[in-house]
């Protein structure tokens, strides 16, 4: 790395702005489950759009490659720079600010590096929801969930980042700021370009701020937890549910007893709220921004049609705000219990709803017989067709081993979901981890056609190199 490259970028960032000593950069190059590791010339802490757009001028004059990082909580190793120690992080995480909350508009104008939680907290401080929800909410920034995409638990009703998004603020590749920032619900004006940046991965440009849509507060929640003896039944109970309660289902959680089971093992105080062990779960929440609503009674009347249905085999209402809570941590706790049982396999698939019961069933049968004792932990947003399908070693393999199996199983997996026409990647990305596959299951034409979109945008390939492509 050309020292005079960081002597100029010093003097754009200032102390603040450009990290080098090692115990500083640390944090910024493995990631949340220490999966990917990665070297980096130094760290990049821009604190505004102008500083972004300057150091990304001079990277494309040196020819330096940059990974944009937000809060670095991603799943597939996409903000993780490579082992070759030449490119540099760029960490939006100084960028901080709420620019506008424009209530009657009900939109949000943020910075790329405002924590979602916070963002969720601005929303509610305004009579407002910013309806993103997930695991990770209070590390994951802004820019991070725009270039991911993310999905979590409220997509069901509210739609994921794309749905959420009006308007970009982007540095382009070439160091150009693009000002999109339009909160407009209607602009038919030719392409719609901020689509482009979102789900892109940091791959074409640098998000550096964005106007969100805001929702009415919620004021009223139900939330229950119910046992099922198979996944059938949870795809006909979403019909179902939603027939009695439209658009108040909010949340529809799907879990495997193997799911539940690491839970109770790994996360201190966690309840099975059930004297009985049962091979599936759900989490259903309907919320309401009227606080009149009589959400416990639709919800009671809902699951005693699913009952009566032989859908159900039991089903709990949480009675206060504290039980909802401790219903929903059996969920929100299942991605870190794993990695209390060795590595895991994560398989972040799709496929229609309504193919959800075949894709169990038949994978689960193969993985079986490749890998008699795999673990299938099988848990997601079912809702939305999304399965976690992640696997843990049978108890008592070593890592090692169970790690070169690794291919095989996630080729069963992955080969599973395309023959239901579905996708390799619901909502964390491809980042590092799966863009092999993706080229591999990805249809051809749409490979050639995002690469003509790289190439145009970024056509010395400095942005996010390795990632996606
Ligand atoms: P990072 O991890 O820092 O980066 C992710 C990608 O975005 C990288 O490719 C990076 O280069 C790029 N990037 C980051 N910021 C920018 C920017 N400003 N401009 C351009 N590119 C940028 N995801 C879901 O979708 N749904 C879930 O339910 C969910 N639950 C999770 C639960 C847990 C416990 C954990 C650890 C993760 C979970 N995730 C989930 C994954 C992760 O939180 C999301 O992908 C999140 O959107 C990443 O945000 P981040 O700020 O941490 O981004
Ligand atoms: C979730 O829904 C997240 O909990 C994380 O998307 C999934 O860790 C995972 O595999
Ligand atoms: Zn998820």
């Amino acid at each position: 790395m050309d020292d005079a490259l960081l002597q100029r970028l010093h003097a754009v960032l200032g102390d603040a702005g450009l990290l080098r000593d090692p115990q500083r950069m640390a944090p910024y190059l493995s990631d949340w489950r220490n999966a990917y590791r990665g070297k980096a010339a130094a760290v990049l802490r821009p604190a505004s759009t102008d500083e972004v757009a300057a150091a990304v001028r001079l990277c494309q004059q040196a020819g330096v490659a940059l990974v944009p990082q937000g809060g670095n909580t991603g799943l597939c190793g996409g903000s993780i720079p490579d082992a070759s120690g030449e490119q540099l992080v760029l960490s939006l995480t100084r960028m901080q600010r709420i620019r506008e909350l424009d209530v009657h508009n009900d939109t949000v104008t943020v910075e790329a590096g405002v924590i979602l939680a916070r963002l969720q907290q601005a929303a509610a401080e305004a009579g407002r929801l910013f309806p993103l929800s997930l695991g990770a909410e209070g590390s994951c920034t802004v820019g991070g969930n725009l270039a991911t995409n993310a999905g979590g638990t409220a997509v069901l009703r509210y739609g994921n980042m794309r749905e959420l998004t009006l308007g970009l603020e982007v540095v382009l590749p070439d160091g150009q700021i693009w000002i999109g920032l339009r909160g407009l619900r209607k602009d038919n004006t030719g392409y719609d370009l901020k689509q482009l940046f979102i789900g892109a991965e940091g791959t074409l440009g640098i998000i550096t701020a964005a106007v969100l849509k805001l929702y009415p507060a919620i004021r009223r929640r139900a939330t229950a937890w119910a046992a099922l003896a198979d996944a059938e039944s949870a795809v006909a109970l979403l019909g179902t549910l939603r027939g009695y309660c439209g658009e108040r289902l909010s949340g529809f959680e799907l879990m495997s007893r193997q799911s539940l089971d690491f839970v109770l093992r790994h996360q201190p105080g966690s309840v099975d709220p059930f004297d009985t062990a049962y091979p599936w779960y759900l989490l259903v929440e309907l919320s309401d921004p009227a606080a009149a609503a009589a959400l416990d009674e639709t919800l009671q009347v809902a699951l005693g049609e699913g009952v009566e249905l032989g859908l159900l085999q039991d089903a709990v209402i949480a009675s206060s705000q504290a039980q909802a809570a401790a219903l929903w941590w059996l969920r929100e706790g299942i991605s870190e219990a794993q990695n209390h049982e060795g590595p895991s396999l994560k398989h972040d698939i799709s496929v229609p709803i309504s193919s959800i019961p075949a894709f169990i069933a038949g994978t689960g049968a193969r993985l079986q017989e490749a890998l008699p004792g795999v673990r299938i932990v099988c848990y997601g947003h079912v809702g939305d067709g999304n399965l976690h399908y992640n696997l843990s070693k049978p108890p008592g393999m070593e890592d090692a081993a169970f790690l070169t199996q690794a291919p095989q199983l996630t080729g069963q997996v992955f080969d599973a979901t395309l023959a239901l026409n579905g996708s390799i990647s619901a909502e964390h990305g491809l980042g590092q981890a799966k863009r092999d596959a993706a080229r591999h299951y990805k249809n051809p034409l749409e490979q050639a056609l995002m690469r003509a979109l790289k190439d145009t945008l970024d056509p010395k390939g400095l942005m996010n190199p390795g990632k996606v492509l």
